[in-house]
């Protein structure tokens, strides 16, 4: 029995996956790195100094830990500078009648994402406010796949992880929450992952688990 839905933002709730593509690609066209959109699904769910590491991974020579702070700064600020355009408007299809569903229902739902701008985000599509918990890239060390940000929100959910439902794009998420041990739903690239109990080919599909 589902008693919380726990949602990542990046990809689910909102394409900001769409925008970390056009910083990191900012920052590897600067450096002369190649990086294209296969090697962008890497990252999803991954966090920012990981991200990194994985973009370095085509790099000819060897970057210095005060190099990569500097480039993972940077590849920020121009992220940053791109979440100002959100607007509520940004929501993904779908999503505000499935909050309203599983609000009706009962059901708690919560925001658990790798990111450390997962507030700002929210802000900005006007959501901030519509959620029973938020963990985000500041409550956590070790990002997905580790289970560590799910695990939290369920705490703070006050439920226990097998009555917790997540919604991920990412492979790393499906991971991360089937090592929770809560059920995992699979959204977008995340619907290659071999390990989700669900598969999603739109949102509104959710409702048919819940
Ligand atoms: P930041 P999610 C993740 O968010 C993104 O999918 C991932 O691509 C990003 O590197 C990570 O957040 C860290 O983001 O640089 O903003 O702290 O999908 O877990 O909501
Ligand atoms: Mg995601």
């Amino acid at each position: 029995i589902i008693k919380g839905v726990i949602f990542d933002l990046d990809g689910v709730i909102v394409s900001t996956d769409s925008l970390h593509y056009l910083a990191w690609k900012k920052i590897a066209d600067k450096e002369g790195i190649y990086f294209d959109e296969e090697i962008n699904h890497r990252l999803r769910g991954v966090s920012r100094i990981e991200s990194l590491n994985i973009l370095l991974e085509k790099a000819n020579r060897v970057y210095t830990e005060e190099e990569k702070m500097r480039l993972a700064d940077e590849k920020n600020n121009y992220y940053i500078e791109l979440l100002k355009n959100l607007t509520p408007n940004d929501v993904l299809p779908g999503i505000i009648k499935v909050l309203k569903v599983l609000k009706e229902k009962g059901i708690k739902i919560a925001i658990g994402s790798s990111s450390k701008n997962a507030k700002v985000i929210l802000e900005r599509i006007g959501l901030l406010n519509s959620f029973d918990a938020i963990s985000d890239g500041n409550d956590i060390t070790r990002s997905k796949p580790f289970p560590d940000v799910f695990l939290v929100t369920a705490q703070k959910l006050w439920l226990k992880p097998e009555h917790c439902l997540v919604v991920e794009d990412a492979v790393a998420g499906i991971k991360a929450a089937k090592a929770a041990g809560m059920f995992a739903a699979a959204i977008g690239d995340a619907k290659k992952s071999v390990e989700a109990d669900f598969i999603l080919d739109s949102i509104e599909d959710l409702l048919r688990y819940v």
